[in-house]
This record gives structure tokens, C-alpha cells and sequence, in this order.
């Protein structure tokens, strides 16, 4: 069945990153569409191919599957070891991925991901964020030590795990957020996946400027 993956602006959509990341570890052939967060048209061109008026949303054929949770357990469904091997890792990995999907509201809304973007270290952080970065910290430090003779990722092979938390990467590196050694780590494991690189030519294509039209003269009447 023909894959087609719709994303969102690749330095914008956190979200979209997250289930191409999935597709492209799984080695499955797929095409991609990207719709131009910036413009102000954005949610009718979403609406032509997502039901849920967000990105992502994998086409399989004609038959979409929207948001990247869904289309990352699509893709697992076929190739297993993007879920740990044992019950209770693979439990641990899904409440991970829970907590990432639905919870750190004031790390995304004050550090949104803007890809190709480097900042000075921030002075101070809001009191949230502060909060949502030492838990993600935490997670990861528990994660390595945990795991770290199987791998360099969150479960020691990549996982469904490290592709839910990549633009938390992505954040922490554009606004230097100042890290422990085994977060600072695991940050550099993810930019060093040729997927990273893959993602940030994406944005930089997105992001330049279209090429100039050569202006044709106007054919003179007379
Ligand atoms: N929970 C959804 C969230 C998807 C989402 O919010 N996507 C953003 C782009 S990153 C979007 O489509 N926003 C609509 C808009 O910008 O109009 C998922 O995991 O796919």
C-alpha cells in the first residue's frame, strides 16, 4: 500500500517530526507533502488531508491516520523493535510517550520548536518550564542508566520513545538549555542520527527563499 506522509513547516511542526522520524527508522518507503505552517491559508490546505485539521497524518493509500502517536503505532505494528522487547520496558516506554503527548504545556508554549534556530542561553526560565525540563532530565537520566548497556538510546535501541522526545532535543539545542551529562549525552545520541540531518535540510529548504522568477519584458505592442 502507497505511504504518503502530509507534514507541517519541518523548523515548525514538533509533532510532524516525530512521526516522520518513526517511518524513516522503520525503513519504509514513503512520500512526503509538506503544507506551509506560515501561510495564512494553512487550515484549508490541512483540511484537504487530515479529518482532524492537524499534521501529521500518514496516508495509507487513500486511508489517512492522523496524529503522530496513532501513525507511530501504525508503523510498530509492522516492525517491532520500535517498542522494547520485554512487557514491562515497553510499558514504561508508552507511559513515557503519554506523558510527552499530553503533558509539558509550558515547555512547548515558551519553547516552541524552531529547528534551525540557536539562541543565547536563556538568564531565567519561567518557573513551568524550569519544571518540565527537570523532568524530562530526569526521565532521560533514568532511562540511560537504566538502559544504557543495551544502546545509546532511551531504551537502548531507537524506539517509538526517542522519536516522541526528539524536538524536546530540538528545543533544548536551539535555546541552550544547560544540561546534565547524561541528558547532554543522549541530546548529542539524537543529533548524531543521519535522520537529524536528513530533517534539518528539509527545514532549510522550507525556509529558503524561492528563486527568483527571471523577469520576462513585456512584449512591446508597437
Ligand atoms: N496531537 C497531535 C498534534 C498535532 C498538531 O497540533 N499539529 C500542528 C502542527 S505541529 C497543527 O497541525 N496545527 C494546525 C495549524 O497550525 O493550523 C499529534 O500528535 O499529531
Amino acid at each position: 500500500m502507497h505511504l504518503t506522509l502530509v507534514i507541517g513547516s519541518p523548523h515548525l511542526s514538533s509533532w510532524s517530526l516525530r512521526a516522520w522520524l518513526v517511518l524513516r527508522r522503520s525503513g519504509l518507503a514513503f512520500d512526503e507533502v509538506i503544507v506551509d505552517l506560515r501561510r495564512p491559508d494553512r487550515a484549508e490546505r490541512i483540511a484537504r488531508w487530515s479529518p482532524s485539521g492537524k499534521l501529521p497524518v500518514l496516508l495509507v493509500g487513500d486511508w489517512p491516520v492522523w496524529d503522530s502517536l496513532a501513525i507511530a503505532e501504525l508503523v510498530a505494528e509492522g516492525e517491532r523493535t520500535l517498542w522494547p522487547d520485554a512487557v514491562p520496558d515497553r510499558a514504561l516506554a508508552r507511559s513515557l510517550c503519554a506523558e510527552m503527548h499530553s503533558g509539558f504545556a509550558d515547555l512547548r508554549t515558551f519553547l516552541p520548536m524552531d529547528f534551525l534556530a540557536r539562541f543565547s542561553p536563556p538568564g531565567r526560565l519561567l518557573a513551568g518550564v524550569a519544571r518540565d525540563i527537570a523532568r524530562i532530565e530526569a526521565i532521560w537520566t533514568d532511562c540511560r542508566q537504566r538502559y544504557a548497556a543495551d544502546g545509546p538510546f532511551l531504551f537502548g535501541r531507537f524506539t517509538v520513545a526517542d522519536a516522541m522526545f526528539a524536538p524536546v532535543v530540538s528545543r533544548f539545542v536551539t535555546y541552550a538549555v544547560e544540561l546534565g551529562t547524561a541528558a547532554a549525552d543522549y541530546v548529542a545520541t539524537i543529533q548524531a542520527l543521519p535522520e537529524w540531518s536528513a530533517w534539518a535540510d528539509r527545514a532549510a529548504r522550507h525556509l529558503a527563499p524561492a528563486p527568483e522568477v527571471p523577469r520576462t519584458r513585456e512584449l512591446d505592442p508597437a
